[in-house]
């Protein structure tokens, strides 16, 4: 058998997604998740203009080879562009590995290494109030876990605050569809640091000490300040801090290290198991945050989880609404067989995303579960996904108050 053809699929369902879909000679079909949000197209070139013609007349089957043909047989490795193309071609190929042995993925991955996958949700508001609704509809769900992010007086508009009202809906969508660039936020870490300790404070006093809190920094602080931050909430107990400096500084994070218990998680924009290096081999964090989707794929992301295993280093995989369903399958299966399983993100995709790509994964009481259908368990429906028009979106760029451009 061989793989006959490799077509690559974009669709917009609220928000835009690249899928590889690829066919074998004897009509077995394999997703991948290819999206990289605010340069999807980059991808979508990638796979079609590059690899496809490469994969045509493969054997389906020796998915290492094919992973060490793309990666190490390519001149110009990594880069987030590259790992997520390979990533498609990876998640397509286990898909159909497991299809064909007729084993949801985690069967082959090992089995399950427990009965469910607990996942975070994110509550956001842009004030303490709105942010209080946000964790009690969230405990309502059944989540036993949620990641905070809050407004900070004085700035308007920021990272991981949901505009729309409590109630309405929960979910955050940073990429916003503001036509030919980015729209802009404003930024002040002083005014931050001052602010975020009283809120976890305020949150400890209102839901107990149950519930598992987390809180990303989104690459905003220096060494200092992060060191800083980390120490301030060590009394309430974060469950992790995330992405608190700029992720290509490794040694950054010996500085939080030193002043601090807190937790640490860090990776959704690496692509390799070489951004992890220093960190891993120093344990110098806790939790590996990348996306199977940004990373390579499946054999990627088992080889990196394992070396982290190594060091009592757990996984948090990346699971934002910009993974597709098919990403998101796939961590769901690797969360399930690994041993070192930590947390896995999870921010429910919209209706249409839904009808777009059906999925098998089931959410009961704070935790999924990949479900047991052969494969992946995510089937792509091309007419639901034809009738979504790609639509240019970026993510925002981010100023200080004095128009100095800052980390996002
Ligand atoms: C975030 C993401 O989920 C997270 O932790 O940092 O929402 C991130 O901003 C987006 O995935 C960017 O594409
Ligand atoms: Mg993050």
């Amino acid at each position: 058998m061989s793989i006959e053809s490799v077509d690559v699929i974009v669709t917009s369902p609220g928000r835009n997604f690249v899928t590889l879909k690829v066919t074998t000679s004897d009509g077995v079909v394999g997703w991948g998740d290819a999206t990289l949000n605010g340069r999807e197209l980059s991808v979508a070139s990638y796979l079609s203009d590059h690899l496809a013609s490469m994969l045509i007349g493969r054997d389906e089957d020796r998915i290492e080879d094919t992973w060490q043909y793309l990666y190490r047989g390519a001149y110009w490795r990594r880069g987030p562009v590259t790992m997520a193309a390979i990533a498609a071609v990876d998640m397509a190929l286990w898909d159909i590995k497991a299809k064909k042995a007729g084993m949801p993925l985690y069967q082959l991955l090992g089995g399950a290494s427990r009965d469910g996958v607990r996942v975070y949700a994110h509550a956001s508001g842009t004030d303490f109030a709105a942010l209080s609704n946000a964790i009690t509809g969230y405990r309502e769900l059944g989540f036993t876990a949620v990641r905070v992010q809050t407004g900070v007086p004085g700035l308007g508009q920021i990272y991981g605050v949901s505009a729309a009202g409590p109630g309405v809906r929960y979910d955050y969508e940073p990429a916003k569809r503001s036509g030919d660039r980015p729209a802009e936020e404003t930024w002040d870490t002083r005014q931050y640091l001052n602010h975020m300790p009283g809120v976890f404070a305020k949150i400890r006093e209102e839901f107990g000490t149950d519930l598992r809190l987390l809180h990303d920094g989104h690459h905003r602080m220096s060494p200092i300040e992060a060191a800083r931050f980390a120490k301030d909430v060590e009394p309430y107990d974060l469950f992790w801090l995330e992405d608190a400096t700029p992720g290509e500084d490794q040694t950054a994070l010996r500085l939080i290290r030193q002043h601090s218990t807190t937790p640490l998680a860090i990776g959704e924009v690496f692509n390799t198991v070489y951004d992890y290096q220093t960190l891993i081999t120093e344990r110098l964090i806790d939790y590996v945050r990348s996306a199977v989707t940004h990373t390579g794929g499946i054999t990627a992301m088992k080889k990196l989880l394992d070396f982290a295993a190594i060091y009592g280093i757990r996984s948090g995989i990346h699971g934002p609404t910009d993974i597709s369903p098919v990403g998101m399958a796939a961590a769901l299966h690797l969360d399930l067989a690994i041993h070192n399983f930590g947390i896995q993100e999870y921010m429910p995709h919209n209706e249409q995303t839904l009808e777009v790509f059906q999925t098998s994964f089931t959410f009961d009481k704070g935790f999924l579960h990949p479900g047991d259908q052969p494969g992946l368990g995510v089937e792509l429906d091309e007419e639901a996904a034809g009738a979504f028009e790609y639509t240019k979106a970026y993510l925002p760029v981010n100023r200080l108050l004095d128009g100095t451009v800052h980390d996002w």
